[in-house]
C-alpha cells in the first residue's frame, strides 16, 4: 500500500502522521506502526514526544519525504496480521505555489499516479472562513483528477478535515457538513464513473487533544492496508485468479468500510477541469 498525505501548505499532514503513528504507541492500542528506518523512526518519536509533551508541532516540510513502515496488530481470533506500506507526506508548498519545472512536483505527480491511498486534506480553518475561495484549492483538486484517476489503478480517496478543533473553537458555519459536501461533490461524480476509486466517508483530525477524531481515520487505512495485502497473498496464491475486483471483493470492501453511511452532497462547486 502507497499511502500520500495531500493538500496545500499548513494543513496538518505532517502533525496528522505523527499523532496517529504515535498513538498507536501508547498502551491500550491494538496495533503498532514502526518506520523500517531507524533514523526516520527517531525522529517520528521525537516528534511525537514534542508533540505530546510540549505542544510543540512538528516544522513544516522542505522536501516531500517518503518512508516504509510496518504495522502489526493482533486479530480477533488472537492471530497477527502484519503488513508493510510506505507512506509520502509532501511540503504543501508544491501545491500552493506550483512551479512546473520543480522536480519535487515532477515526484509529487508521480506519486499522485501511484498512491493506492489519497488521504486528501481540507483544512477547516480555511474552508469555513468568511473569506473562504474555492480557488485556494483549485490546484490540489485538479492535480488530484489528472493524476490520481490515473486508467485501471484502484485508489482510494480519504478525504480528511483537518485542524478541526481551531475551526470549531472560532466557530462553526451552521452549514459546515454542507460546506464540505459541497467541495467533495465532484470527487463523487469521479468516483461513481470509476469502479476503481473508493471514495470514503471523510473524516475528521482535530488536534492533539482529541486523539480519538483521528483513530477512524487511521483505521480505515489500516483496514484497507491488510485488505491490499490478502488480497496480494491471495493472488499470490493462485495467479490464474482474476485481477479485477470482483464481486466478492467489492462486498467485502463495502463491509469494512462504508456500512451503509452514504452522506448527501451539496451543490457543485469544483468543476473537473
Ligand atoms: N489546533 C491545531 N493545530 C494544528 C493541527 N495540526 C496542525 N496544526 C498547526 O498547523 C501547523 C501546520 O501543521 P503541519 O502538520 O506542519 O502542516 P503540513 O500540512 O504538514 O504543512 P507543510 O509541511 O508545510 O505542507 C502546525 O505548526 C500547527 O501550528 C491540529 O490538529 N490542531
Ligand atoms: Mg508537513
Amino acid at each position: 500500500m502507497k499511502i500520500l498525505l495531500y493538500g496545500n501548505k499548513g494543513v496538518g499532514k505532517t502533525t496528522f502522521w505523527v499523532s496517529v503513528c504515535g498513538m498507536t504507541w501508547q498502551a491500550g492500542g491494538r496495533g503498532r506502526v514502526r518506520c523500517l528506518n531507524p533514523q526516520a523512526q527517531q525522529r517520528l518519536t521525537a516528534a511525537w514526544e514534542a508533540l505530546t509533551n510540549r505542544m510543540s508541532y512538528p516544522p513544516s516540510n522542505e522536501k516531500l519525504t517518503e518512508e516504509f513502515y510496518e504495522f502489526c496488530q493482533t486479530g480477533d481470533n488472537g492471530e497477527r496480521q502484519t503488513f508493510i506500506f510506505q507512506c509520502t507526506d509532501i511540503p504543501g508548498e508544491l501545491i500552493s505555489r506550483p512551479d512546473d519545472r520543480d522536480p519535487e512536483l515532477i515526484r509529487l505527480k508521480i506519486r499522485l499516479r501511484q498512491a493506492n491511498v489519497i488521504v486528501l486534506f481540507l483544512d477547516a480553518p480555511s474552508i469555513f472562513a468568511e473569506d473562504f475561495c474555492e480557488e485556494q484549492m483549485y490546484d490540489m483538486f485538479a492535480y488530484l483528477y489528472q493524476y490520481g484517476d490515473a486508467e485501471g489503478k484502484q485508489l482510494m480517496i480519504l478525504p480528511l478535515v483537518s485542524r478541526f478543533d481551531l475551526a470549531a473553537a472560532a466557530g462553526l458555519p451552521c452549514s459546515w457538513k454542507e460546506q464540505i459536501d459541497a467541495l467533495l461533490w465532484p470527487l463523487e461524480k469521479m468516483a461513481e464513473g470509476n469502479p476503481n476509486i473508493i471514495l470514503e466517508p471523510r473524516c475528521i483530525s482535530a488536534g492533539i487533544a482529541n486523539y480519538d477524531r483521528q483513530q477512524e481515520a487511521f483505521e480505515r487505512l489500516m483496514a484497507y492496508g491488510l485488505f491490499l495485502s490478502e488480497e496480494e497473498r491471495r493472488k499470490k496464491k493462485d495467479k490464474k485468479a482474476d485481477t479485477g475486483r470482483s464481486v466478492g471483493q467489492r462486498t467485502l470492501l463495502d463491509r469494512l468500510f462504508h456500512s451503509g453511511r452514504k452522506e448527501n452532497t451539496g451543490g457543485r462547486t469544483i468543476q473537473k477541469p
